[in-house]
């Protein structure tokens, strides 16, 4: 939790109503109490418990306002999503519940700690106040689950928020801190003492003013506010970047329209439709299963969850290019003090120049203020010395992706680093263990892959050499939550998960080309699909000369090659697959359809035409061939780890749930045939899978088989 804060709430005479609700009545308020842990989702019984709570509050004679409050990490953190697949039919509905919620005669106070998110804020909102702590949080992060609020917060919260910033909050998901949202009108008052007797205190205020409350749907202010007439339309085309692809974001924008246009009920109604049509939707299904295998991912099953992990408050970073100063961003962004080592003067002042002017950007962007980059300037320090890592806790190579040079860079770290400190390496496909070899610790060392930029990728590939120790690998999965990283665990292999995943899509595309589709066909077919570049966009930026091109050795047997040789390398020559103006903007080349033509010819394949779809399929299906053959070798532990590196990692659009969760939406069989018929061999597992009736997401070997 974003704040640490816990309510640990035992007032006199509270009665339990079920296993997670309670309720008191004292000093003429009803305290009604959730404790459901891990984050008081509202499951069948907290639904049960307010409802019962609520109806007797409205008629106990002793009570005059009511306060709903929840123990705890936090107020109510949303519906409760694994129940989504599994409703607890027995139990009321939400929508009934907030009913009698809104509809209590006596004053209502919601007193927020944590997060009031989704559903949770919802019912906050039925409340007639809401106070909170304020380290809390508000938000509606629905659009994160491909949802959108769906128990009525698109109509309630822009009758008191203006238009534009509730549509904001709705469509990007992000919460809102409790200043803010107090000034936006979402919170009555913030609450600087005990929370609960803050806004019990505020509640028997409100019962003695005598006045009867308002209910949220009958307020206007927000509605009042002026709107520009172009709101709704400007909205979509200013974000239509962002939102490509997905079907919330414009679910969103319908349902708040609807809100300032139509009564409340008919907004209620409009709301309900869109709300039904997304949740039966394939995007939410494979978002709400992100949203659980970004979880899963650090259950680990032959590590026992209290491992305890290394203390880590220093950190050491080799190497100060673009990934090592990344990296040591991505630590003093979380408050750890880095120390970064290069050996040129002339590469440290580059790094610290790139760290310095990346924060001044953040701060020209208004995400950073002058102090906060100051801070972070202030943790790191910078050195030509390698003795300089004597005191670290981690320390975490960068070099240049040469075996010779990490393993001299890891025996001189080897003999300087204090006993117990971490040595990681951050190399994205060389051997862990060659590297760890060159020590006397091989138990100390583990592979921290980040990806570039270092400091914006969530995904951290977490890779466990043949002899990293299990509290190494507990203090990097630790560690990763910290600097606030999603961890993917993944064994010793060429390129690991994701980007061994994505070889297989990149050769695929390659010999596509020779059966027809041109190569901005093919990134156009990727581009519909979710991905932001298509693959020969990316080897345009990457450099098709840097991806294993040697002038030396080159026999214009493929077209990279012949490209490489007329100097062709991409974006940095403004030539490439594609050409590009001086804006860096690409056009189809006309040189290179000449090209590919000719080798079009000369292939011996009968040249056909492939829609948007068939072209995704060949690209897509050698990726689930690998990534069922990353499980089979035991590198990736289940399947849904390989969605979440992609995810996070690569850009996988993350409404189609990532490549394993494609394959089994499509069925297993589907995906053999499908192979078979492009003279693919399925690998065993797959064929295994496809034949048992069984799916990518049920392998689980219990255990990473070591490939020590
Ligand atoms: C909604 O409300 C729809 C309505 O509009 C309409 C309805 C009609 N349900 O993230 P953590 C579990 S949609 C079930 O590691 P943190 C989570 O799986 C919902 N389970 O903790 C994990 O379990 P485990 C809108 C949930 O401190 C454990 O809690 N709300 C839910 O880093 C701890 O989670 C959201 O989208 C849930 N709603 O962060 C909020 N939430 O230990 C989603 C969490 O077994 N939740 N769990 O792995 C979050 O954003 C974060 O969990 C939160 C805590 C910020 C609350």
């Amino acid at each position: 939790m974003a704040n640490g804060e816990r309510l640990e709430v035992r007032p006199d005479g509270l009665e339990q109503l079920n296993q997670v609700t309670a309720y008191a009545c004292r000093d003429e308020v009803a305290l009604i109490l959730i404790d459901s842990p891990p984050v008081n989702a509202l499951g069948g019984d907290v639904r049960r418990g307010l409802l019962e709570g609520f109806t007797r509050a409205a008629n106990d004679p002793a009570a005059r306002a009511v306060v709903l409050a929840c123990a705890g990490r936090t107020f109510i953190a949303g519906a409760d999503i694994r129940e989504f697949d599994h409703p607890d039919l027995d139990a009321p509905g939400l929508h009934a519940v907030l009913d009698v919620i809104e509809a209590c005669p006596k004053p209502t106070v919601a007193a927020i700690h944590g997060t009031a998110l989704g559903g949770g804020l919802e019912t906050a909102l039925c409340c007639h106040y809401r106070v909170a702590s304020p380290s809390a949080q508000v938000g509606l992060p629905e659009v994160a689950l491909g949802l959108l609020p769906g128990a009525g917060g698109t109509q309630r919260v822009p009758r008191i928020v203006e238009a534009e910033a509730a549509l904001a909050m709705m469509a990007f998901g992000k919460p809102v801190p409790a200043a803010r949202a107090e000034a936006m009108g979402l919170l009555d008052a913030l609450i600087e003492e005990n929370l609960l007797d803050g806004a019990i205190r505020f509640a028997r205020g409100k019962a003695h003013e005598g006045s009867a409350p308002v209910r949220v749907r009958d307020r206007t202010e927000g509605l009042a506010l002026p709107h520009d007439a172009q709101l709704f339309a400007r909205f979509r085309r200013d974000n239509a970047r962002a939102f490509k692809g997905y079907t919330a974001p414009e679910a969103i924008v319908r349902a708040v329209e609807a809100a300032v246009t139509l009564p409340f009920e008919q907004g209620m109604q409009r709301e309900a439709q869109l709300y039904g049509e997304l949740i039966a939707g394939r995007q939410s299904a494979a978002m709400r299963y992100l949203f659980f295998a970004e979880r899963q991912c650090t259950r680990i099953p032959d590590l026992p969850r209290d491992t305890p992990p290394r203390p880590i408050a220093h950190v050491g970073v080799v190497g100060a290019g673009t990934m090592g100063s990344g990296i040591a961003m991505t630590f003093l962004d979380a408050g750890l003090p880095v120390v970064l080592v290069e050996r040129e003067e002339e590469a440290l002042a580059r790094g610290l120049a790139a760290i310095r002017s990346n924060y001044e950007a953040s701060r020209d962007k208004g995400r950073i203020d002058q102090a906060t980059l100051e801070q972070r300037m202030d943790r790191l320090t910078t050195s030509l010395d390698m003795a300089d890592l004597a005191e670290v806790d981690l320390v975490i190579e960068a070099v240049f992706e040469n075996m010779a040079l990490k393993q001299e860079v890891f025996a001189k770290i080897d003999a300087i680093a204090r006993p117990g400190a971490i040595l990681a390496s951050n190399t994205s496909f060389l051997d862990l263990d060659a590297i760890a070899a060159v020590t006397a610790r091989a138990p100390d060392v583990i592979g921290l892959h980040f990806f570039s930029p270092a400091n914006v990728m969530r995904l951290l590939e977490v890779v466990r050499g043949a002899k990293t120790g299990p509290d190494v690998v507990a203090s990097a999965m630790a560690l990763a939550r910290r600097i606030r990283k999603v961890a993917v665990l993944a064994r010793v292999c060429d390129g690991f998960i994701a980007n061994r995943m994505m070889t297989p899509r990149m050769d695929a595309a390659r010999a596509l080309i020779l059966e027809g589709p041109m190569p901005w066909e093919v990134d156009a077919a990727m581009r519909d699909y979710g991905f932001a570049m298509g693959p020969f966009a990316m080897l345009d930026l990457v450099g098709l000369d840097v991806i294993g091109w040697d002038a030396a050795t080159s026999s214009s047997s493929t077209i990279t090659e012949v490209l490489c040789e007329r100097g062709r390398w991409g974006q940095k020559r403004r030539a490439g697959f594609y050409d590009y103006d001086d804006k860096r903007r690409a056009t189809p080349s006309p040189q290179v359809e000449t090209l590919v033509r000719e080798f079009q010819q000369t292939s011996g394949i009968a040249m056909q035409p492939f829609s948007h779809e068939e072209i995704v399929e060949r690209l897509l299906l050698p990726v689930v061939n690998e990534g069922a053959r990353l499980l089979e070798e035991g590198i990736a532990l289940r399947a849904s780890d390989i969605d979440v590196a992609l995810v996070t990692g690569y850009g996988w659009p993350a409404y189609t749930g990532g490549p394993m969760f494609w394959a089994d939406d499509h069925g297993l069989p589907r995906i053999v045939a499908a192979l078979e018929a492009m003279g693919e061999t399925p690998c065993a597992l797959l064929s295994r899978l496809a034949s048992e009736g069984s799916a990518l997401h049920e392998f689980a070997p219990g255990k990473i088989p070591s490939n020590a």
